[in-house]
Formats: structure tokens, sequence, C-alpha cells
């Protein structure tokens, strides 16, 4: 017992000493995505998987993973330790490029070097993030790439013995989508496998897309403000908080086997990042996680905070707006809504959820979370623990006739909006007669078209610099291009 103490004050002590200053990420072992718009340009180029070392990225700096099981492995001069004084539990941060309406989640795996051998030939643990409790995730999923050989759709398949295309960006993009021999000659050149865990998007498509975030513990997620002078991480249990730096924070002690069962690390020498949901996303293009840095968190026994939460799915947001947070579901037709209460990133041992809704005769909810839509109109559904009954989640439900549907992509129509960025003005090839609206993030009109003609200029030189969504009006269909203003 006295020989425990006496090393593990020594290594205190190391650790207080190699936390003076942050660390980050130093080396990439490797960087293998999926196909995907801005793969084999930037940032989709192993330089640019270089440029998210040794730091938390200037905003710009950044790493694409394409679609689906794309990844990059990532190694540190120092190990991360799992210690007991980080705050929350939480031990590093990752830093996307998420905004309000733009999560696109990565999920993380962490590997201790238990050979000693300085190589990343160990065992992968998984870090379990709030989606991972849901029935809805998939372990042991695997996607083939196929190469089209040309500026086309990538097929793939997966191990469900379902089909898809990465789709071809031809209005925004020149290049292959698939990983090309000269920038990765790792990557086979007829087809290739990537392997993980596939989680349900919470992708949305109503007036425009919307990639709603997860509640936790993912990469590219939180649509929280970076700020890495604060050396605090951010608390990932509470969800609509920044405390700190901003960024995704992570557990080491949320990692899992591959039977799912909990494992116990004392510290990790390498992490792996991969996109963990299939999903085209329209005139946006696949959802991609975007990588920025890694920090490693400092011990600071004087910061707590809560560390429970409940994590809940949701029916598909409305859309109505950006960042509308409303979900939408049908008349006679159920939802089954999962919820479960986390306490440092497991269950907890009690699990007393209760539910209710404020509007029982437009939508019903049953004391499994089994949620019913009667007639149409608006209800507040809150789940709540029953004996801490501050610990709570509520949504607001919009019940509509009509059907369930999953999220499919818009039929592409032959436009592009050039140039995109824009600088004072642009214009939108073929939205001959369409009606054009330009919303800012916030969901507000900013600009109106309702009779386009060929070649007419849309004058932006009133908008700030920032990224705004066009939405294209047309023969009865619409179309969705996200905007950059320079
Ligand atoms: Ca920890
Ligand atoms: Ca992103
Ligand atoms: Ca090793
Ligand atoms: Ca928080």
């Amino acid at each position: 017992m006295k020989q425990t103490i006496t090393i593990f004050a020594l290594l205190f002590l190391i650790t207080c000493h190699s936390y003076s200053q942050v660390q980050y990420a130093t080396r990439i072992i490797e960087y293998t995505p999926a196909p995907g718009q801005f793969i084999n340009k930037s940032p989709g180029l192993p330089k640019n998987a270089q440029s998210i070392l040794n730091g938390a990225a200037a905003p710009g700096q950044m790493v694409s993973l394409g679609f689906w099981g794309g990844y990059i492995v990532l190694g540190f001069d120092q190990s991360i330790q799992n210690h007991p004084n980080n705050p929350y539990g939480v031990d590093f941060t990752i830093f996307g490029n998420p905004f309000l309406g733009s999560s696109e989640p990565g999920i993380v795996q962490v590997m201790k070097d238990e050979n000693g051998n300085g190589k990343a030939d160990d065992t992968w643990y998984e870090l379990r993030g709030s989606d991972h409790f849901f029935s809805t995730s998939q372990r042991n999923y695997a996607i083939t790439y196929t190469n089209p050989h040309g500026t086309k759709n990538v097929p793939w398949t997966d191990s469900n013995g379902q089909k898809g295309e990465v789709v071809y960006m031809k209005a925004f993009h020149s290049q292959e989508h698939y990983p090309m021999a000269a920038h990765f000659p790792h990557i086979n050149q007829n087809n290739y496998t990537l392997r993980g865990t596939h989680l349900k998007s919470r992708t949305a498509l109503g007036d425009v897309w919307v990639n709603y975030e997860f509640d936790y513990g993912y990469v590219d997620n939180k649509p929280i403000k970076r700020n890495v002078s604060k050396d605090i991480p951010d608390n990932p249990y509470t969800l609509n908080i920044t405390e700190g730096c901003g960024g995704d924070a992570f557990d080491i002690s949320w990692a899992v086997d591959k039977n799912n069962h909990p494992v116990t690390l004392d510290k990790i020498d390498f992490i792996k990042i991969y996109n963990g949901i299939t999903q085209n996303a329209g005139a946006i293009g696949e959802v991609s996680t975007e990588v920025c840095g890694v920090a490693v968190v400092k011990p600071n026994a004087a910061i707590s905070g809560t560390t429970k939460t409940i994590v809940c799915n949701h029916p598909e947001n409305t859309g109505k707006q950006p960042v509308e947070r409303r979900f939408k579901w049908y008349r006679n037709h159920t939802f089954q809504f999962e919820a479960y209460i986390i306490n440092k990133g497991k269950k907890d041992a009690v699990q007393d959820i209760r539910w209710s809704s404020s509007n029982p005769s437009v939508a019903s909810i049953s004391n499994g979370g089994q949620l019913k839509g009667h007639t149409k109109g608006s209800a507040t559904i809150t789940c709540y623990s029953a004996s801490s009954p501050s610990l709570t989640r509520s949504f607001d439900i919009v019940i509509q006739d009509g059907v369930p549907t999953a999220i499919t992509d818009t039929k592409e129509l032959e436009l592009a909006l050039y140039p995109n960025p824009a600088i004072n003005n642009c214009r939108i090839k073929g939205a001959e007669s369409a009606r054009i609206s330009i919303y800012n993030l916030s969901g507000k009109l900013m600009q109106s078209v309702t009779n386009y003609s060929a070649d007419e200029l849309i004058n932006l030189s009133n908008f700030k610099s920032g990224i705004y969504i066009v939405k294209i009006e047309q023969n009865n269909a619409t179309k969705i291009i996200k905007l950059i203003k320079r």
C-alpha cells in the first residue's frame, strides 16, 4: 500500500510538471479519409492533416475526414493521463468547425501503447458518446467504397447489404472524390473498407438542411465558441453551457472494449477520430467531420461541476430555420424516445426517468417514453429524474399531418451559385424564374428575389462576412446552397 502511494505521489509530480504548458497532438500516424467533396483538395490533403498539429489550429486550418468511417490517427509526445484531478473527468479537447445547425459528429477511439514500442499497434477502445446508448447505433459496421475512376458519385455498400453513393458535388468541385493515389498511396485504387460504429444522423431538411448536434462525446459537434486562452475544458454534461475553451471534451474513462464493456485506462498515447454518420445533405454535400486540433487538459482540482445529465434522442427537427429547436411528429403515429441518466459518461445506477406532456390532447407520452400524435398543434415533452427533478430535458414538438419518412437527398437541380465564396455579389446559373431567398444562420431573411432572370446579379454588399443559406425554389423543387460571403 505504501509503495502504491509513493508511486502515485511520484506520478503526480511528473504529471504536474508535464502539464505546465498545454500539450497538443504532435504526430500524424495515419490519415485515411473516406471519399468526399473536400478529398484530394484542401482541406482533404495530407498537408491539411499536418496543419492541425502542435496547436488548436487557427480557424481555417483543418482536415476533412470525408464520408462515414474516414479517419485520422494522432500521436503525442507524452502520454495523456486519465488524471483524477482533471475537471469533470475530461482529459482532452478536440476542436472542429461546428456552428449552429452544422454538427458533423466524429467518433473517438483511444489506444495505450501497451507494448511500449511507440507504435499504434495495440488495442483501440471507443469512447462512448451520448448516442452510443441508443438502439439506433450499430457497432461493428463497415462500408466498402468503390473507385468510380473519375469525377462521379462514389458508390458504396455496407455490412447491412445497403447501397449508397457519396454524391459528386459538381457545382463546387472539379476533382475526384475518391482518395487518389497521388495523395493517398496507401489507399487501394479499386476499393477499400472502413469499419466502426454507425450513428443515426440527426440531419433534417425543412426549409434548409440542419445537421443538429448530438448531446456530447463527438468531434466537430457542439456549436460552441472556441476560446483556447481558457485552459479549462468545456463540461460535456452541461449540454448548452460553455464553461471553458470550447471544443468537444473527452474522458478516457468513457472507453469501452469491442464487446461494449467499460475498460479502465490510466493513460493513452494515440487518438483515432472517424466520421460516425452516413448522410448526404443536398447542396451542402455529405456530412463530414472536420478536425482542427487536439489539446490535452491540465489537472485542476479546484474546478468542479455536475457530471450528471440525461441523454435523449428526439424526432426530426422541423428545419423551419437553421437554428430552430423544435421537432416534428405526426398524427396517429408513435415515436419512441430513448433517454438515460448518465453519470460521468456511464449509465447511472438509478434510471428513474418520468415523462410528461404539456398538452396530452395534442401529443401524449407513455411512462416508457412513447410519444403519440393526436391532433395538429404543439406540446412540450419533458423527461426528468423522479429522485432529482432538476435533472431534466424538454422538447417542443409540433404535431402535423403526414407520415414519418427517412431523410433523403433532394433531387439535384442543375444549378450553380458563383462565385462562392462571394465578395459583393453572386449569380445563380440555371435559376431562371426561380424564387430566391437568402437567410443568415439565425434564420433571418436577408435578401429575396421573386422572379430571377438569367445571370441577374444578387447584391451582397450589405452582408457581413460569414455563411448564408440560399434557398432556390423553382418548378416545385427546392434547393439549398451554402453561400460564403467574404
Ligand atoms: Ca478522465
Ligand atoms: Ca464541420
Ligand atoms: Ca505499441
Ligand atoms: Ca458544457
